[in-house]
């Protein structure tokens, strides 16, 4: 079954450059690089970005890059595994922290690959998406799907940070990935989704066949608040279960975003889990409490805001303080392989 193939090495120099001029080269020395037996190779190195150690430099980019100057006042989150630079913290995923600057804007665009944010630090800041003003409080989740328009403000009076999570490098690996510009949109007045047609669960608008496609998303905002209250609840019911929640389309119950999937986590004071291993890979954003997380045998210490990766089929154990429950989002392209038919779970 693995027998070893041949080798690059054992095909005469003649033979290789004859082929090259051409521009062909053997599958069967590079066979076992793309289809490695029982589970993929991952490159993504699980990673840990503490929020302390961010936060000053991002707020030097305050100081050094004017707004108008960046569009998005970002630093990214990059892949050690991709060495530094890299533009994905995982094979699918792009994480930013994004600074905005009381009285600031960033201009209105919209692109293929989807975004969601989550709120890190700071009052006052608001994104428009598609004419809906989405007031964004920390722990908030603020969909921008692929295609809508969003700009970003904010009204307050300290720097805001808040998350950024894009499908980016899977529409950048699809040479899809492109935005068209526009001004500043002029936000209707009236509340969002959320806090009108979406405030209870279970219980959704009568749809309309006839609505545009341009509405697939009718939900853009999960307010903490209500999502840490539904873990906390969730909590005292289910008996010693993982508490975890899925943010999804409350239409259609399918995931919020066609490839990202986001996951709201609950870890009981002093709690351990080992959840399955997962074909997906994951980015965990920690909202509140502290803890550890072993992945793949190396362990990281996390805190409040802090950011830490897993590649795909990682070996994962969390453990909360033992002081008070931890609250985390994990944001994962579970969505994508379930599309393309190969999400995978191995228990433990
Ligand atoms: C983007 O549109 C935003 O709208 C943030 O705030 C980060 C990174 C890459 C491509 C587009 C935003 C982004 C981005």
């Amino acid at each position: 079954m693995s027998t070893q193939l041949g080798t690059l090495a054992e095909l005469p120099q003649e033979y290789r450059d004859a082929m090259t001029r051409v521009g062909v080269a053997p599958l069967w020395p590079q066979m076992r690089n793309v289809l490695p037996h029982g589970a993929p190779v991952p490159v993504t190195k699980s990673h840990l970005w503490a929020f302390a150690d961010v936060r000053p430099l991002l707020l030097r980019a305050g100081e050094l890059t004017p707004v108008e100057k960046a569009e998005r006042r970002v630093l990214f989150l990059a892949d050690p595994g991709r060495g530094p630079g890299a533009m994905q913290a995982t094979s699918t995923i792009y994480i930013g922290l994004q600074l905005l600057l009381p009285g600031e804007t960033a201009p209105a665009h919209k692109h293929t690959p989807s975004a969601a944010r989550i709120v890190v630090e700071g009052e006052g800041a608001y994104t428009v998406v598609d004419g809906d003003k989405l007031p964004m409080h920390v722990g908030d989740l603020i969909l921008t799907p692929g295609g809508c328009w969003h700009d970003h403000g904010h009204a307050g009076n300290a720097p805001v940070i808040w998350l950024d999570a894009l499908d980016l490098p899977l529409f950048v690996y699809l040479e899809g990935s492109y935005a068209v510009e526009a001004p500043l949109q002029s936000p209707r007045n009236r509340p969002d989704a959320s806090e009108v047609e979406y405030r209870s669960a279970g219980l959704a608008p009568v749809r309309r066949r006839d609505r545009p496609a341009s509405t697939a998303y009718p939900m853009m905002r999960f307010p903490w608040a209500r999502t840490e209250a539904a873990l906390r609840h969730l909590a005292e019911h289910n008996g010693g279960e993982a508490i975890e929640l899925d943010y999804v389309n409350p239409e259609t119950g399918q995931s919020c975003l066609p490839t990202m999937g986001f996951t709201a986590m609950m870890l009981r004071a002093g709690e351990t889990r080992r959840p399955p291993q997962r074909s997906a890979s994951a980015v965990y954003h920690v909202v509140s409490g502290r803890g550890s997380t072993m992945i793949n045998g190396a362990t990281h210490h996390w805190g409040p805001k802090d950011t830490f990766s897993a590649p795909v089929f990682a070996a994962i154990e969390h453990t909360s303080a033992s002081d008070s429950p931890a609250f985390l989002v994990r944001i994962h392209d579970t969505p994508l392989q379930e599309k393309l038919g190969y999400y995978e779970e191995r228990a433990r």
